[in-house]
Formats: C-alpha cells, sequence, structure tokens
C-alpha cells in the first residue's frame, strides 16, 4: 500500500521519540491536588514563555478557549467574536450551550483581523434592555482565514479600545508559535496584549494532548475552578505534559520548515489549471485553495487523491484545507503537487 501523506491538519502529528521517552519516565502526582511535578512544571513554563502570571494545563484547545470564556463571562454576557473563528464555528456551541453566553459575530476580514471600527460599533454601552459585552476574543494564527498571523500593532490598537471601554481580551492562540515563527517577534509581543491566551502542543508542536490557558493568577485560580466543573480535573496527567515540555523545547524553531513547505506547495500548486490559489496569502503552515467549476468538487477531488495516498481535508463544496507539520518533508510536496496533477486530469 502506498505510504499516506497527511495533510488534513496539524493535528495528525506523533509524539517524537524523545516524547515519548519523557512519558515514560514522568515524575507524576495527583493534580488536581496540585501535586503533579511535571504538570506543575509545565504550566511554569508556559507561564514564563508568554508572559502571562499563571498557565493552566487543559486537555484541548476546545477546553481552554471554553474554559477562558466560563471564567471572563456570566450567562447573558456578549462575546465578541470573528464569524470564521474556530471558537464560533468548530467548538460545538459551547459558550452558548454550557456558558449562556451570547456571540455578537463580526465579520473576519481576509488577514484574520476584526475591522476596528466594527469592534468599536459592536461594543454595548449600559442599557437595561441589552447584554453586556465582556470580551473580544481574536485568533492567532487565524485558521480559516489562511492561517494569517496576527501582529503586535493590531493587537494593541484592539487592546487599546478594549480597555478604554474596560472589556477583558482572550486569544485563542492555537497556533501563535506559528505566528512568533512567521513574524519574526518574540510570543511576549503577542501575549503582551492581550488579557487570556490559550494555546495548542497537540498541532504543530506535535504533542499527543494537551493546551495551556494562560492569564493573571486570579483568573488562572477561577479557571481551575471552571476546568473542574466541565470534568478537566485530570490526576497524573504528568504522563502528557511531560510531552508538551519537549515540545516547547525542541518544536518550535522547526516550525519555519512547515512554513517553508507551505509555501512551495501552494506555489506549486497555483500553476495547476483548475486550481484557484493566491500564494502570497500563505504565511504559515495552512494552505487553503478553490477548486475552478471545470475540476472535480471537493469530495471527488479528495477521494481521488485519497487513493494515490495523499490525504487534503475538503473545506467546502469546492474549497481544500492542505496543512504542512512535522512529518510532512519537502520531498512530499513534490509528490502533492504530482498527485494533484494527476487528479485534476482524469
Ligand atoms: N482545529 C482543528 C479542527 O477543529 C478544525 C484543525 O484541524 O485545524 N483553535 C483553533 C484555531 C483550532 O484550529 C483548533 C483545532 C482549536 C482551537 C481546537 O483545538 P482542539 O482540537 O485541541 O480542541
Amino acid at each position: 500500500m502506498t505510504a499516506k501523506i497527511d495533510l488534513r491538519s496539524d493535528t495528525v502529528t506523533l509524539p517524537t521519540p524523545q516524547m515519548r521517552e519523557a512519558m515514560a519516565n514522568a515524575e507524576l502526582g495527583d493534580d488536581v491536588m496540585g501535586e503533579d511535578p511535571t504538570i506543575n512544571r509545565l504550566e511554569e513554563m508556559a507561564a514564563a514563555r508568554t508572559n502571562k502570571p499563571a498557565a493552566l494545563f487543559v486537555s484541548s484547545g476546545t477546553m481552554g478557549n471554553l474554559v477562558a470564556l466560563l471564567t471572563h463571562c456570566g450567562r447573558g454576557d456578549e462575546v465578541i467574536v470573528g464569524d470564521k473563528a474556530h471558537t464560533f464555528v468548530n467548538e460545538v456551541g459551547g459558550m452558548a450551550a454550557l456558558g449562556g453566553i451570547q456571540p455578537r459575530t463580526l465579520v473576519n476580514q481576509p488577514d484574520g483581523t476584526l475591522a476596528l471600527e466594527d469592534i468599536r460599533t459592536a461594543i454595548r454601552g449600559d442599557n437595561v434592555h441589552w447584554p453586556r459585552t465582556r470580551l473580544i476574543t481574536l485568533e492567532n494564527t487565524h485558521n480559516a482565514c489562511n492561517g494569517s498571523p496576527l501582529a503586535p500593532a493590531y493587537l494593541w490598537s484592539v487592546y487599546e479600545l478594549a480597555k478604554a471601554r474596560g472589556i477583558k481580551v482572550h486569544t485563542d492562540g492555537a497556533r501563535i508559535f506559528n505566528a512568533t515563527v512567521a513574524l519574526g517577534v518574540p510570543i511576549s509581543e503577542l501575549t503582551r496584549y492581550t488579557d487570556t491566551l490559550s494555546f495548542c502542543l497537540s498541532k504543530g508542536l506535535s504533542a499527543p494532548v494537551g493546551s495551556l490557558l494562560c492569564g493573571s493568577q486570579d483568573f488562572i485560580a477561577e479557571a481551575r475552578r471552571q476546568r473542574k466543573m466541565v470534568g478537566g480535573g485530570m490526576r497524573q496527567a504528568g504522563v502528557l505534559a511531560a510531552a508538551g515540555i519537549v515540545a516547547l523545547e525542541t518544536m518550535v524553531d522547526r516550525l519555519a520548515e512547515d512554513h517553508a513547505n507551505a509555501k512551495l506547495l501552494a506555489e506549486g500548486l497555483a500553476d495547476i489549471p483548475g486550481i484557484d490559489l493566491d500564494p502570497s496569502c500563505v504565511k504559515t503552515n495552512i494552505v487553503f485553495f478553490n477548486l475552478l467549476p471545470s475540476a472535480p468538487t471537493a469530495a471527488q477531488f479528495a477521494q481521488r487523491l485519497a487513493e494515490a495516498g495523499v490525504l487534503i481535508g475538503p473545506s467546502g463544496e469546492r474549497r481544500m484545507r492542505a496543512v504542512t507539520h512535522y512529518g510532512i518533508e519537502r520531498r512530499d510536496v513534490d509528490v502533492v503537487i504530482n498527485e494533484v496533477k494527476r487528479a485534476l486530469k482524469t
């Protein structure tokens, strides 16, 4: 059978041998009692990296965002969020279902930002009829907007606006390290203008499980209660945190390779008749492209590629998403481009 080249997501990454060894040897305790030394170490590392006073280990990016929203907002509060944000589109409506929180969606611009004027207009005043605007959430990098990184100057302008109106800012930084690598700025520049931030260990950083929620001491103390409420107290989860420590120590700088491969892939695909793609939009490890009416539909195209051992996810009737990651080499990109040519010829 042909070996698979799996570009459906960077979530498919497998732990490195060093991670597996660290997991086997991890020192463990009961984390709900605060006694897992490996989790405590990972949380301290995450807080130091993001330049926040405290951090909390959670099972997933979805849980990190949910716990953040439950901690920031009460029932009936409103959150300003992009209409393409993962938190709004892909988290099962958790904020509404579990928190009674109302999303106020604003149009995501193609670069993943929310227009400042839209935010300004959406922030509600004090009126007995209205929900209270409690929070603005941003996503960095922005998955559905070509994996675009949000730059410090933009983050500052949103933060300044939020502070002037007494509103908090949360960043879904599932791929924040892709943003730091792409922008060439330290992560502290991207975490400075947000009150809280979640980031994932289990995407490009290749750990098997886990995310971190970072913020003030008081915020994280309350978030710890909310995590317990949603069943996220994890006992001897230091086996997982051990891989996360290796991820932070060894897997950040190599993300540049994923970005270079994504760029090559985008340039190769853009030249193929039947594909609509502007490679200049690709700034990190996510490549979206459209199939023109002359080409098969996304589902047919994905099926043809899968038969040739290449997995790329449909993300619309005629839209596809390919994500580069650890385990995908430059030579794989060449194979994918050739297979795409073949799939569009037949
Ligand atoms: N994204 C996944 C899918 O859910 C779409 C992917 O394959 O990209 N924030 C962002 C920006 C994300 O992209 C994701 C996962 C999450 C949060 C949720 O992370 P998990 O899957 O750990 O709950």
